[in-house]
């Protein structure tokens, strides 16, 4: 059986709820095809979130990394297309906000997802669930921590498959935000076939 490692994050500036870390807490220990979930919800720091990543990936040599977060506002489930080398965004949860630095100074610009992007949204809007691919995951801890996972690959030489997908905000969240929203069902479906597809 293969290793998946599955990551949400906690809440962060004005958002209450991230609904990303009860997808993955339901998704703890699930088996999906041919893989094993472990899941991880990931502090909302710069100088810690990264580290957290590759610790979790050193720790559980996971075949594949899909790491979620929220993106209030957004109306349909985005998986990733690119991560950028840089940080910059409202200050993170310690008060740190940083202004267009390097996430690793001789690190490439920009690593691409090695995710099936094309054949999770596929799936998704197959089941009924609106998705399309995005092509920027922003410069903030999302962007961050999809970096990490891509980069901790390429530079050990390991094969494994790694990105991003950014999800719409809960219903619970929307109650407390005027924010477009799924239900927590739905986002935990969504995901879930995202992972099936993860053999393609
Ligand atoms: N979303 C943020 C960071 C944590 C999260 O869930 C982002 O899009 O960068």
């Amino acid at each position: 059986m293969k290793k998946l490692l599955l990551t949400g994050f906690e809440p962060f500036l004005e958002f209450p709820i991230n609904p990303t870390a009860d997808i993955v807490n339901e998704l703890n220990g699930v088996k999906i095809n041919d893989y094993e979930i472990t899941s991880e919800v990931l502090t909302v720091d710069f100088n810690q979130s990264g580290t957290e990543m590759i610790e979790k990936m050193k720790q559980h040599r996971p075949d594949a990394v899909i790491a979620l977060g929220l993106a209030g506002g957004r109306h349909c489930i985005t998986p990733e297309r690119v991560a950028i080398n840089c940080n910059d965004g409202p200050k993170d949860n310690r008060g740190y906000e940083p202004k267009g630095e390097r996430i690793f100074t001789e690190g490439p610009d920009a690593y691409f997802s090695t995710l099936p992007i094309y054949a999770m949204i596929q799936s998704m809007k197959e089941a009924g669930l609106p998705a399309k691919i995005s092509n920027t995951a922003g410069t903030y801890l999302c962007n961050n921590v999809m970096y990490h996972a891509l980069h901790y690959y390429r530079v050990n030489n390991l094969d494994g498959k790694a990105g991003f997908i950014h999800v719409p905000a809960s219903h619970a969240l929307a109650l407390e935000k005027s924010l477009p929203s799924w239900s927590q069902e739905d986002l935990v479906k969504a995901i879930r076939i995202a992972i099936t597809c993860l053999n393609e």
